[in-house]
């Protein structure tokens, strides 16, 4: 074991989803040394344990895997479980680690970010429930970066990745392991095969885009058990680079998707993931299902999948995402909580019994099988509600509309915006929460306006500072939000809602529905003009 002396680096505090830099960052001397060693230092419990470790495949993924593994040895962890060529998708590394039970996890992924040596790099750590830490890990991960002075490592060769094999680096076991196996298997104790096999036998047209991502080979594996046919699953094989795309299944990213279903004799099914497996998107024909609707209508119909038959114990959606998940709550008279963007801030539900089902406007949705979003997952559930239900994506969709109304819901993202006016927009509304409300904008009359904080049912922590928003009487709203994944200038997201009623106007043009609020939202926030980005850089 070797000892080496490094110094600290500003700005290693983990965001949304763990430590995001450009991969030129992470390649500086020491920089994910630091970072590493900092989590072995806040989590005692990875001495003497089981760590699984494995990466979305991207740029620099395996050269900061073997990193990781001489740290894990010095470290004195016992045993290492690690993914094929160091590759596990985030929903696969939540599963593996509850599977064995593990004291932690390590994903080294930027998700939807782009990758490549020019592109970003992400590390993220997950407790031994499988999800990502709380906000208490993280910041002492942080707090640590901040003073650390050494690292330990192993001077040892690396290991061979390639192969299925159980080896040892100084006293601590490695396994490298199949990296689709388990995950597939729980799949299949989830959902109904046979019913969702049908679906194909039966001539159902389907479209898988794995986006030259992680997913590719999970995808591959779980549709061939189905009997989909080969050419089903696109851009399958995972690329350092992502073939040059965004691995961000949006109408901007995954437009190969996107043109195929919108075409005249397009499939009747598509999808699509993120960069490590984790998102999903849902598209019927001519139809691309918002993630806040698809949300509600997983939740109306969880009880048609045999996993959750006897029903959900409740669900939980981040603030800004739409609240039409909320109006199945309440139908179905279970719970329904609010919080945070991240999805850390679920673990506690899950873990507490309190949640079934939780979910993300940004293309994230999951239960508690695992303590992680899982792309897959949600394209099963829709399958076998598909199967159950004998319908269509597209008609379920309006059906749901049809029953619960539609909360019609775009999120327009400003991005690489300069820190300063970013933040200028930002104090602005701040600084007009306390006059806003009883002010009337057009038709729109505001009817509360505040900084979101959440009060953590479970453990009763607070997190502040989560998202401005502006309600109004309507029930519309709007939120502005940092986000807290980005790696160049800052990302500002504005998010916008507008309820119809069942029996209002339920299949009008997304946009042209939202453009009352959103003109509201930019005569309040001035963002056009402090920021000089006339248009959003991507509509979702
Ligand atoms: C974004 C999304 C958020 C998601 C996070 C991580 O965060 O908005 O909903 O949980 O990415 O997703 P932000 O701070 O940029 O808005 V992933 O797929 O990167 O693990
Ligand atoms: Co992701």
């Amino acid at each position: 074991m070797t000892k080496t002396p490094t110094s600290s680096f500003d700005g290693q505090k983990p965001g949304t989803s763990g430590l995001r830099k450009t991969v030129k960052t992470f390649m500086q001397p020491h920089y994910l040394e630091n970072f590493v060693q900092a989590i072995f230092d806040s989590v005692p419990t990875l001495r003497g344990g089981l760590l699984i470790v494995g990466g979305d495949g991207r740029y620099y993924n395996r050269t900061a895997i073997q990193i990781i593994l001489r740290m894990a040895a010095a470290n004195g962890a016992a045993r290492v479980m690690v993914g094929q060529n160091g590759i596990l998708s985030t929903p696969a590394v939540s599963a593996i680690i509850r599977k064995y039970d593990a004291q932690g996890g390590i994903i080294l992924s930027a998700s939807h970010n782009p990758g490549g040596p020019d592109g970003d790099f992400g590390i993220k750590f997950n407790g031994a429930n499988g999800g990502p830490a709380p906000e208490s890990v993280t910041d002492a991960i942080y707090a640590r970066t901040q003073i650390i002075d050494h690292y330990f490592t192993e001077l040892t060769d690396d290991v061979d990745l390639s192969i299925l094999q159980k080896t040892k680096m100084g006293g601590m076991h490695i396994e490298v392991i199949d990296s689709v196996s388990d995950y597939t298997e729980m799949m299949e104790s989830l959902f109904d095969f046979e019913a969702i096999s049908d679906l194909f036998t039966n001539g159902m047209s389907f479209c898988f885009d794995g986006m030259h991502a992680v997913t590719g080979p999970y995808a591959k594996a779980v549709f061939k058990k189905l009997g989909a046919p080969d050419d089903s699953v696109i851009n399958a094989v995972p690329l350092a680079d992502f073939g040059g795309g965004h691995p961000d299944p949006n109408p901007v990213y995954a437009k190969e998707l996107f043109s195929k279903m919108f075409a005249e004799d397009g499939p009747d099914f598509g999808a699509a993931s993120d960069g490590d497996g984790d998102r999903n998107i849902v598209l019927g024909r001519k139809l691309y299902v918002s993630p806040s609707d698809s949300l509600a209508i997983l939740t109306a119909n969880a009880h048609l999948v045999p996993a959750y038959k006897d029903g959900i114990k409740g669900v939980a959606r981040s603030m800004p995402t739409s609240g039409a998940a909320d109006l199945v709550a309440h139908k179905l008279d279970v719970p329904v909580f609010e919080t945070p963007t991240g999805w850390k801030f679920f673990g506690n539900l899950l873990d507490d019994g309190r949640i079934t089902l939780c979910g993300e406007e940004s293309a994230g949705a999951s239960s508690d099988h695992i303590r992680e979003k899982d792309g897959l997952w949600a394209v099963l559930m829709w399958l076998n509600i598909v199967a159950a239900r004998g319908q269509s994506v597209t008609e379920i969709v309006h059906n749901h509309w049809r029953t619960y109304g539609r909360n019609y819901y775009s999120r327009h993202d400003f991005e690489a915006v300069e820190n300063d006016k970013a933040n200028a927009v930002m104090q602005n509304v701040l600084d007009q929460l306390d006059t806003l409300p009883g002010q009337t904008f057009g038709v729109e009359t505001v009817a509360k306006a505040d900084s979101f904080t959440y009060h953590d049912p479970v453990d009763k922590s607070v997190s502040k500072n989560q998202g401005l928003r502006v309600i109004f009487e309507s029930g519309s709203r709007f939120v502005f939000r940092l986000s807290g994944t980005g790696t160049v200038g800052a990302t500002l997201r504005l998010y916008l809602e507008k309820y119809e009623p069942a029996n209002g106007d339920l299949d009008k043009d997304l946009q042209e529905m939202l453009s009352g609020i959103t003109k509201i939202a930019d005569e309040i926030s001035d963002i056009k003009n402090i920021t000089g980005h006339n248009e959003p850089s991507t509509i979702s």
